[in-house]
C-alpha cells in the first residue's frame, strides 16, 4: 500500500506586518519582469525537503521540536539574480550564526530521519519573481530587517492558480532553551 506524503519544507514565515512589508518590496519591482510571487507565499526557505512520507514527517516534527536556536535579525539588503533558474531575490550579505546554526541543526533533523539534504552552502534569499528572463534594471534597495522569533514546516500543494504554500506548525525559537523541556511550540 502507498503511504500519504506531502511536499515540505522548513521555512522563515513572517507574520502579517513583515507580509505587507515584503509585499511592498514586490510590488515596488518594474512591471513585466516576470511572475512576482504571491503575497501569501512570500517566504524565505531553510530547507527544501520534498515527498515526506507520512511516518518520517512525525519523526520530523519531534526532532524540530528540540532544535535550540536563538531569535535573530536577518538583514535584507541586496536583489540577487540566478540567471539559470530565472530568479530574482532579495539577499542577506550576512548570514547570522543562529540562522546558520538553525540550518545545521534542521539539516541534521532531516538526515537523521533519512531524508537527503541538500548540503551545499546556505545562501538565504527570499524569492521576489520567477521567469525573470535577464538580469534586470531594478529600483535601489530598500534594507528589510526580518526579526526571526520562530520557524516553520510549510506545505507546498499544486493549486489552479499555481502553487500555494501552507505554514503547518510553527516553532519558536528561543534564547534560553530549558533542556528538562524543550522549545515551546507556539501552533
Ligand atoms: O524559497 P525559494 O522560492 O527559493 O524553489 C523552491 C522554493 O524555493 C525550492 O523550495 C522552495 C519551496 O518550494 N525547491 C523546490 N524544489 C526544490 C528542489 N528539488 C527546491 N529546492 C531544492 N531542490
Amino acid at each position: 500500500m502507498k503511504t500519504e506524503s506531502a511536499r515540505l519544507f522548513f521555512a522563515l514565515w513572517p507574520d502579517e506586518a513583515q507580509r505587507t512589508a515584503l509585499t511592498a518590496m514586490t510590488e515596488s519591482l518594474p512591471a513585466g519582469l516576470g511572475r512576482h510571487v504571491a503575497p501569501a507565499n512570500i517566504h524565505i526557505t531553510l530547507l527544501f525537503l520534498g515527498a515526506v512520507a507520512a511516518e518520517t514527517r512525525q519523526a520530523l516534527e519531534a526532532a524540530a521540536t528540540r532544535i535550540a536556536a536563538s531569535p535573530f535579525v536577518l538583514t535584507l539588503d541586496h536583489y540577487g539574480y540566478w540567471r539559470k533558474p530565472q530568479v530574482l531575490w532579495a539577499g542577506s550579505r550576512v548570514t547570522p550564526p543562529e540562522l546558520r546554526g538553525l540550518v545545521e541543526q534542521l539539516q541534521r533533523a532531516a538526515s537523521a530521519c533519512g531524508l537527503s539534504v541538500d548540503n551545499r552552502p546556505y545562501q538565504p534569499h527570499l524569492t521576489l519573481c520567477r521567469k525573470v528572463r535577464q538580469p534586470p534594471q531594478l529600483p535601489k534597495f530598500l534594507p528589510f530587517y526580518w526579526a526571526a522569533a520562530d520557524f516553520s514546516l510549510v506545505e507546498s500543494r499544486s493549486a489552479p492558480g499555481g502553487v500555494r504554500y501552507e505554514p503547518c506548525r510553527a516553532w519558536a525559537l528561543r534564547v534560553d532553551v530549558d533542556s528538562t523541556s524543550g522549545p515551546h511550540s507556539v501552533e
